[in-house]
């Protein structure tokens, strides 16, 4: 069972930032964390989640989980990668057709690893600054007050909500969540960030060719934008 809500204390030496998905172009990723330069020594990246599919680098996802300051939750395409690597497919989604072929290529072993690795990210992080909390969930929140998420057994419409949902998005949805500063997603892919609210909507397209990644400072709320470079051709099947 993954963890719900996994929470951080405020980060008194460094800095904190969040990034939309990553979707297999950590070397993209990487340019931008040098130009903000980044210190693994006392930063933190957090990741909200799709991590692998539609990239050239998804298999390089074990090798960046083991790093001590780089932490993610699950997004829908890190839940369709691990039941497939774990032989028991998401249903009524072909994963291979969205991105997902990439696993074909893994040994068994390394397929049972991948699996076992992205099925542990926990769902949610609730990260403490010196400004309030921020919380970090995929794709959208079930609830409209931060306490009434569930800090453990979430129920399956819960997690469909965190993986999955484009309503609150979609709906323009500006409420505030209470009880949190900010709540930070990614999985809708978005020219620049768009602020709903408390929501900050951060993936701006960094795995597309046309994108760029953007650096969420925790803190201070404020956006770093990356340099669009060419990674892989815009899908115009715009699938999530
Ligand atoms: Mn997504």
């Amino acid at each position: 069972m993954q963890a719900n809500i996994v929470t951080f204390t405020a980060n008194k030496l460094g800095r904190d930032f969040a990034v939309g998905d990553i979707h297999g172009c950590f070397s993209a990723l990487q340019k931008v964390l040098d130009e903000v330069k980044f210190e693994p020594a006392v930063d933190r990246l957090f990741s909200v989640g799709d991590l692998v599919d539609r990239g050239p680098e998804s298999h390089l996802v074990l090798e960046w989980l083991d790093k001590p300051w780089f932490h993610a939750i699950c997004g829908n395409h890190d839940q369709m990668a691990w039941r497939s690597a774990l032989g028991d497919p998401y249903p009524n989604v072909d994963h291979r057709r969205h991105g997902g072929e990439w696993l074909d290529a893994l040994s068994p072993e390394t397929k049972e690893v991948m699996g076992q690795r992205l099925a542990a990210l926990p769902l949610v992080f609730e990260v403490q600054t010196p400004n309030g909390l921020i919380g970090l969930v995929h794709a959208a929140c079930p609830h409209d007050d931060w306490t009434l998420m569930a800090r453990d057994c979430p129920s399956e419409s819960d997690i469909d909500c965190y993986l999955w949902s484009i309503d609150r998005y979609r709906q323009r949805i500006d409420a505030p969540i209470c009880n949190v500063r900010a709540v930070v997603h990614g999985h809708m892919t978005v020219s620049n960030m768009v602020v709903l609210g408390n929501s900050y909507y951060i993936d701006t397209g960094g795995w597309t060719d046309q994108g760029h990644f953007t650096l969420l400072d925790l803190n201070t709320l404020q956006p770093f934008h990356g340099p669009g470079e060419t990674w892989m051709p815009v899908s115009s099947h715009r699938y999530r």
